[in-house]
């Protein structure tokens, strides 16, 4: 029987289900009042992302405020790098850096030995405190970086966003490039392993930067070290849900065929009708509102959302989603406007 009370669990499961499951990628950050009055009161990002009190606080916003089907976690990709000694940091304006990059491929080998998960003590109770607030009513989504996107912040010189530095490693260093994507393949495996230890119920990859190899290594350094990590999850809990968010994959959908994933995320330049067309009836779909949309009139966003809910032929397995995170700057009133758009034209 489909649960009228978990359409993202049905969602996943490929089970249909009384209403089509809505969350938001970065549901929880700047937009919302609450969250900057939250942030200003712990000084600082990270330490709102280390102070387990806060960061349940600031998870359980987004659910309070709009009617979402999911929470997710409130910590960021970059916790294990961070736990792994390379120092996270985060000047004002600028994006999140290491103080300690990998500048040489011979610093890899000792980044084997560590256990990141020792660190990560603040994750696990954040996982806690959510659980027990919310008590079931709602799952809770954890998450990771795949381990391409995660060697993209971590190789280099210092703070950029073109991650020039990797891409130069798939040719200077191709070894220890393989190398450092199955270190990372284990702690990331071992970091989910604890998150669901934890109680989180769904277990989220992103691979953001993806998009940015070439074809010739997108299945190599994407595509592999993320089945690394997904095998060594489901060794452990092999009913776990996993989603995908394969941020750029385009004309590479075929190479997800056989992940054990329950649920593909996308960003907004896919076709949604014609992934399902190219991927059959038994992966889930989640995505893939354009998050430029939030900054549209009422009567946009409401048309945007009809447009894509009316390009699925049936809303089976499918949860809605924005194709990349919410800005900070969006009018938070246009966020709790689209979720309900959202609930209005599926509700049938
Ligand atoms: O609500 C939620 O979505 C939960 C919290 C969450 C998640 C899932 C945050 C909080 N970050 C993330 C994932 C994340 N972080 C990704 C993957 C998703 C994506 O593609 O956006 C990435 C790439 C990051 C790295 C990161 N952290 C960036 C992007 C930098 C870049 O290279 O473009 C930034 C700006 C951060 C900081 C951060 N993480 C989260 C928030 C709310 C913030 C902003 C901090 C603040 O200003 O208060």
């Amino acid at each position: 029987m489909p649960s009228p009370s978990d359409p993202f669990r049905d969602a996943l499961a490929y089970k249909p289900s009384l209403r089509t499951p809505v969350w938001l990628m970065r549901q929880a950050g700047r937009y919302l009042p609450e969250y900057r009055a939250i942030r200003a009161q712990a000084g600082d990002f990270l330490t709102l992302l280390k102070t387990p009190k806060l960061a349940v606080e600031v998870t359980l916003q987004p659910i309070r405020r709009f009617d979402l089907d999911a929470a997710i976690l409130f910590s960021d990709i970059l916790t294990i790098p961070d736990a792994m000694g390379l120092e996270l940091c985060f000047e004002p304006g600028e994006g999140p850096y290491f103080k300690h990059p990998i500048k040489n491929p011979r610093n890899i080998e000792q980044l084997a030995a560590c256990a990141p998960v020792e660190h990560l003590e603040y994750v696990w109770s954040t996982i806690h405190g959510v659980k027990s607030e919310i008590m079931g009513h709602k799952p809770l989504i954890g998450f990771s970086a795949s381990p391409w996107t995660l060697a993209c912040y971590m190789i280099g010189e210092g703070p950029r966003r073109d991650f020039e530095d990797a891409l130069c490693w798939l040719y200077q260093y191709p070894t220890e490039l393989s190398q450092l994507l199955s270190i990372l393949a284990q702690h990331i495996g071992d970091y989910l392993i604890h998150q669901i230890d934890s109680g989180v119920d769904v277990a989220m990859l992103f691979d953001s930067w993806g998009g940015i190899l070439p074809s010739t290594h997108y299945g190599a350094c994407a595509i592999e070290p993320v089945r690394q990590v997904l095998n060594r999850v489901q060794a452990v809990h092999p009913d776990i849900p996993t989603i995908l968010f394969a941020r750029g994959i385009g004309s590479r959908m075929e190479m997800v065929r056989n992940l054990p994933i329950r649920c593909l995320a996308l960003d907004s330049t896919v076709d949604l009708s014609l992934t399902r067309q190219l991927l059959g009836n038994s992966l889930a779909l989640q995505g893939n509102l354009d998050p430029h949309v939030l900054y549209g009139t009422h009567e946009e966003i409401s048309k945007q959302v009809h447009t894509l809910i009316q390009s699925m032929d049936d809303l089976t397995g499918f949860i809605f989603n924005l194709g990349h995170g919410i800005r900070p700057d969006v009018d938070f009133k246009n966020v709790g406007f689209l979720i309900d758009c959202v609930h209005q034209e599926t509700r049938s």
